[in-house]
């Protein structure tokens, strides 16, 4: 894009959990903005949001609201994404966008920058910031792959409720208290309770017998990787974590794997951290990892029967570089940073 002093930028849907993370990183990171303006619901319209020592009023998304901005980072919902991505592209602008309605479009470049910045053309208009869970796991495939070839990755994960928003932070929250006092949990954001307990169910079940998150790890990793043959077979599990999602991963590659390699390749990887003195109990974890920037990843071993497949476990903040900073990042690498 056009390179400039400073950018306008809007953050849509700037007051959910995803959208207060980025105006935080905009803030961390020192990103050339001229103005930020704040979009929501009219539910939050006239609220105030703080950036850089002053307060921003949150204003209505409308089909006008892109009219001089440059960079659009959407994290309101697919179906907001769908109909308002359009428009503000026809304003001008590019979009970043967090939610899944565009990434597995075949126009759209799905981009992790460490991995496949090249992926973005030079008028791009819509670019998708993959899935939270798609994210960590392959910042940590991507050198195994470079070095050894990936041919089937079967992963479970262990997802944090601020994935699916501020509502289910409140939830955990609340059922937690509720739980702990002897009361019934009430859930609402989820089918079934989530505070001390597990549930084998993200996003809608398909006709497939897995879920819609499931699925995008399947898709969008060999789209991110630029190899639609590498096999993923994925069980998405909700904990009750509030931030950072952790992931067991076992892949299998073309050769054998050596694992002083490994760790080399994963410690020279940029925003990846090797965490994994287990003698010592270091591995990653969500409450480590929470607030962080990068995906740490530990428990790497070979897998006993076969010297082809690696196991190691992957934890990274889901609401960082799982949607806000990944976000951030493709826009700094828009205006050439
Ligand atoms: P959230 O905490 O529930 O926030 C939703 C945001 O969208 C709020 O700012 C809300 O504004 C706004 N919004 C809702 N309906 C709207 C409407 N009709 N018009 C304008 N704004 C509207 O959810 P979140 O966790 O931040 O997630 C937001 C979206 O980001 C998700 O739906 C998902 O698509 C995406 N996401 C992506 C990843 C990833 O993996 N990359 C991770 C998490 C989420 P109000 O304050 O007015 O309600
Ligand atoms: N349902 O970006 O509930 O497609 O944790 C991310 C997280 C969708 C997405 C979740 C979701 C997405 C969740």
């Amino acid at each position: 894009m056009k390179q400039k002093e400073a950018y306008e930028v809007a953050v849509v849907g700037a007051t959910g959990a995803v959208g207060r993370t980025m105006l935080s990183i905009l803030e961390e990171r020192d990103f050339p903005v001229a103005n930020l303006t704040c979009l929501a619901s009219a539910r939050s319209a006239g609220s105030t949001l703080s950036f850089r020592g002053g307060e921003i009023t949150v204003q209505e998304l409308t089909e006008s609201s892109f009219n001089g901005i440059d960079i659009a980072l959407f994290s309101a919902g697919g179906s907001i994404s769908k109909q308002y991505g359009p428009i503000a592209v026809a304003a001008g602008c590019i979009v970043v966008d967090n939610s899944s309605a565009w990434r597995m479009d075949p126009q759209v470049p799905l981009v992790v920058p460490e991995i496949n910045v090249s992926t973005i053309g030079d008028s791009p208009g819509i670019i998708a910031n993959p899935n939270c869970s798609t994210i960590q796991m392959v910042m940590a495939l991507k050198p195994i792959q470079d070095l050894y070839k990936i041919k089937r990755v079967v992963v479970s994960t262990y997802q944090s409720v601020s994935g699916s928003g501020q509502k289910a932070i409140e939830e955990l929250t609340a059922q937690t208290r509720a739980v702990l006092d002897g009361n019934p949990a009430n859930p609402e954001v989820y089918p079934h309770q989530i505070a001390f307990n597990c549930l084998p169910h993200i996003d809608v079940f398909l006709d497939n017998g897995y879920t819609k998150e499931e699925m995008k790890m399947v898709n969008e990793t060999r789209k991110i990787m630029g190899d639609d043959s590498i096999e993923v077979s994925p069980t998405t599990v909700r904990v009750p974590v509030m931030v950072a999602h952790s992931e067991s991963v076992n892949v299998e590659c073309e050769r054998e794997l050596n694992l002083t390699e490994v760790r080399e390749c994963l410690t020279a990887f940029p925003g990846v951290k090797v965490i994994d003195t287990p003698a010592n109990n270091e591995y990653p974890l969500a409450s480590s990892a929470a607030g962080k920037d990068e995906v740490q990843v530990g428990r790497l071993r070979i897998d006993l029967a076969n010297p082809r497949v690696l196991n190691f476990w992957v934890v990274g903040d889901n609401l960082r570089k799982g949607a806000a900073l990944n976000a951030v990042q493709i826009a700094e690498k828009l205006i050439g940073q």
